[in-house]
């Protein structure tokens, strides 16, 4: 009953939320032109089976920053910065949905928030101190299950479905796999073919076991994470023998700065990784979309929503991604 009046509320907002859609810009790289995404090899897809590439911004902590996210500041990011894709990164532990399941009201009004401006929207169950994702399964089959009967039928949604795994035992092959399996096939029960983003050990850096083992189920992808002054040639080089083995990498989530999110910040890393991943037309969201005093924020500290409009207020990451983001590849 709990769970039916629960489905039931998230549909009244989201239908609230529907019905005065905005005229739609003419973009070709939103949703009205490239609809329902797909895998092909190590390609992400249009519907048109045309290579497509996201790129996007992905939030902080919604507990403490959400309320730098709202329709206005996705469509100026969306119109002045040039993204077509936004993460929410809903934190499981850190004030996050287990303790605080009400975060997933936030969820649906960003999500409802993007659909509106026809863009694309990733939403993360963003697993970090809780290290194998396999501790809240349960909560992430009932949470994902709820989104999916929600938003099936939105060409925007994509599914990431544990940020970092991390641990020295936590592995692909008795842990992250296993939970990836049970996940997907929650989803694919409820939506047959949204693009699932799967963790990789190590914090999204450790592909040696998926390489060998990868999910047999179709719109797969697995993600690659990194921060530019930690993660190095070494970590480049890693990801060229994954990419030579077919498996298609998805960044949904780099930083300007080392893997703690402060100091820096390394541009000549960032280049070098951008320039990486432009010649194999990989999508990339940056971390992260707050004002917290850490070099990897994309707004000068305290500023709140100001540096979204004005760059004055922007950070020294801010204004190169924005910069990045906003030149044409
Ligand atoms: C990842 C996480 C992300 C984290 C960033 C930067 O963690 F997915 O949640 O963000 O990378 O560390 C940071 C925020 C801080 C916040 C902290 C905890 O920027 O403001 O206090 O989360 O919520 C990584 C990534 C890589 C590695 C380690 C971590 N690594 N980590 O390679 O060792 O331990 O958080």
């Amino acid at each position: 009953m709990k769970k039916i009046i629960s489905v039931l509320s998230l549909l009244l907002i989201l239908l609230t939320c529907g019905c005065h859609k905005e005229l739609q810009t003419e973009k070709n790289d939103l949703v009205s032109y490239n609809g329902n995404l797909q895998v092909n090899g190590i390609n992400l897809q249009n519907q048109y089976g045309e290579n497509f590439r996201l790129k996007g911004i992905s939030s902080h902590n919604l507990y403490w920053f959400g309320d730098l996210i709202s329709y206005d500041t996705l469509k100026e990011l969306r119109d002045n910065w040039n993204i077509n894709v936004f993460r929410i990164a809903m934190y499981t532990e850190e004030e996050g949905y287990i303790n605080n399941n009400n975060i997933k009201y936030k969820v649906v009004n960003i999500i409802n928030a993007a659909i509106k401006l026809d863009m694309y929207v990733i939403v993360d169950w963003h697993i970090l101190s809780d290290n194998d994702p396999n501790i809240y399964i349960e909560e992430a089959k009932e949470f994902f299950s709820e989104i999916a009967t929600l938003y099936k039928d939105k060409p925007n949604i994509i599914y990431e479905i544990c940020n970092e795994p991390n641990g020295e035992d936590i592995t692909w092959n008795n842990d992250i796999k296993p939970y990836a399996e049970t996940l997907i096939s929650t989803i694919r029960e409820i939506d047959e073919d949204a693009i699932i983003i799967v963790g990789t050990p190590n914090y999204c850096q450790d592909f040696d076991e998926v390489v060998t083992n990868p999910v047999y189920y179709k719109n797969i992808m697995y993600a690659l994470h990194f921060y530019t002054g930690t993660h190095k040639d070494k970590l480049i080089e890693h990801i060229r023998f994954v990419l030579g083995a077919n498996i298609p990498i998805f960044v949904s989530e780099w930083g300007t700065s080392t893997a703690n999110g402060n100091d820096g910040v390394f541009f000549e890393e960032s280049n070098k990784w951008l320039e990486f991943l432009d010649i194999y037309n990989i999508s990339w969201i940056n971390w992260s979309l707050s004002d917290k005093n850490e070099s990897s924020a994309i707004l000068q500290p305290d500023t709140g929503i100001l540096g979204i409009f004005d760059d004055n207020y922007l950070s020294t990451s801010g204004k190169y991604i924005k910069n990045k983001l906003k030149k044409k590849s």
